[in-house]
């Protein structure tokens, strides 16, 4: 058998949290070699340049985790009780919502399942009483429900109906009572 590398330099390698962490800390023992001192300033500083360093990381994390394009439920809020009928409203970034009927790249309408799985890109979502369709463009509907509880998905299909995925899709669980 040949040798593994250690698992904790894998995982570094592939998450980019982790990357950033372990920059902040190569980073950090630099600073301390560099300006090593026992007087306070130094101390201050020390923690001054780690503060920005860790500002600087979380930042870079920020901007490396957020999707460009996402479909998100704006209401009701995930976990929330609600009673029947009750406003769902959707929100959508990086595309645009039209009609349904053509095909236009990063354009589409949203779609509402209840207790139903996303649907695989490129899959037409089906009409049903579980998979509601919004295609004159309507970002916020009324829902009627019986009392129970409910995974609502939001599904973004473009104007042939066809599912954007489950990466253009979000999950929430309501109870309705
Ligand atoms: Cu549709």
């Amino acid at each position: 058998m040949g040798r593994a590398p250690a698992p904790h330099l894998l995982r570094i390698g592939r998450d980019p949290l982790a990357f950033n962490f372990f920059l902040i800390f190569l980073i950090l023992r630099k600073t301390h070699m560099t300006i090593y001192s026992t007087t306070h300033f130094s101390r201050r500083l020390t923690l001054a340049v780690a503060g920005a360093a860790l500002a600087l990381g979380l930042a870079g994390c920020a901007s490396m985790n957020e999707p460009a394009q996402a479909v998100t439920l704006l209401e009701p809020a995930d976990g929330a009780t609600v009673s029947s009928p009750f406003k769902v409203r959707f929100g959508i970034k990086g595309m645009a919502v039209a009609e349904a009927g053509d095909i236009v790249a990063n354009s589409g309408h949203h779609h509402l399942l209840i207790n139903q799985a996303p649907i695989t890109k490129g899959e037409s979502v089906p009409f049903s009483d579980q998979h509601l369709h919004f295609g004159k463009g309507q970002t916020e509907t009324e829902v009627k429900l019986a009392p129970g509880i409910y995974k609502l998905t939001a599904q973004f299909a473009n104007g042939a109906h066809q599912s954007y995925g489950a990466g253009m899709s979000r999950t929430i669980t309501v109870t309705v009572k």
